[in-house]
């Protein structure tokens, strides 16, 4: 990757000023690694922390860090209130400050900032580009089996439920075009842990946007805590499920619409 072509520069280059919006959470071991492999592998990309008031610390240490590079910025935010809520926060700032694109980025590690060049490259002919671990060329290191059954599992009932051509709707390493955002209607976005993922997969997919899948490999956190929890898993599992029976209801209303017409 650091082989790329003047071209592939160029192609991100034409894609305007980029954000990479990292939501963090006690992550004070992991912030100025991801933050120092972001600035090397995409230097012309600026990056945002949005911390929720992390008791370990890491508002500090990203403060500490925007202070050394004027490409780091920090969005503090007063308390945990999920993923989601940092994300939207995110995007709501890079509106205001003029960005193009934005990318979500976890801070353990489990995205490789190598691969991010990977992932803006193919929004150059996108909407937005999802970085996946279940589509060739993907992997995932160090998961346990049950990890990996959870994560291809719930991309199998999603897939077939809600009839979306994605193979890691669930993943969290994506780019998104600003007007992809803005047509995507975010306003009434409710979902909290990583079924914040499927909610805008499922958004992209229902507002006809160009959607890519990139692969990647995903690396299992080696320093930090997990947030993840029964209580997530539970709230992607209700959510899809309603997303699948409102589908149904709406196709059948239009069915009745066209008979009667
Ligand atoms: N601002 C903010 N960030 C959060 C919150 N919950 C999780 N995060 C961050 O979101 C990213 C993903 O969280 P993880 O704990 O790694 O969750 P996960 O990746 O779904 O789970 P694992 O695969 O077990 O690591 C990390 O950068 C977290 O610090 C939250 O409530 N607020
Ligand atoms: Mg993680």
């Amino acid at each position: 990757m650091q082989n790329d072509s003047v071209a592939n520069v160029n192609d991100i280059a034409s894609l305007g000023r980029i954000v990479v919006i990292i939501p963090t959470y006690n992550e004070c071991e992991n912030i100025k690694i991801i933050c120092s492999g972001v600035r090397e592998f995409a230097p012309s990309v600026d990056i945002l922390i949005a911390d929720d008031n992390s008791p370990d610390g890491t508002g500090l240490v990203a403060d500490e860090l925007a202070r050394q590079d004027s490409q780091i910025r920090v969005l503090h935010r007063t308390q945990k209130n999920g993923l989601g809520a940092a994300y939207l926060a995110g995007f709501a700032w890079a509106k205001e400050n003029g960005y193009d694109v934005v990318v979500e980025m976890d801070a353990d590690g489990s995205h490789r900032p190598i691969d991010l060049p990977k992932l803006l490259i193919a929004l150059v002919d996108a909407d937005v580009s999802l970085g996946s671990r279940w589509v060739k060329g993907g992997e995932v290191v160090n998961w346990p089996l049950t990890r990996k059954i959870l994560s291809r599992g719930g991309n199998l009932y999603t897939r077939l439920w809600l009839g979306m051509t994605m193979k890691d709707a669930t993943g969290g390493f994506r780019a998104y075009r600003l007007s992809a955002l803005e047509k995507m209607g975010l306003d009434d976005v409710q979902s909290q842990g990583y079924c914040f993922q499927v909610d805008l997969s499922w958004r992209a997919t229902k507002s006809g946007l160009r959607i890519v899948e990139v692969p990647i490999v995903f690396i299992e956190r080696t320093l930090g805590e997990s947030k993840m929890s029964q209580d997530i898993v539970k709230e992607a599992l209700l959510r899809v499920t309603r997303w699948g029976f409102d589908k149904r209801m709406s196709d059948f209303a239009a069915l009745l619409k066209r008979k009667n017409d």
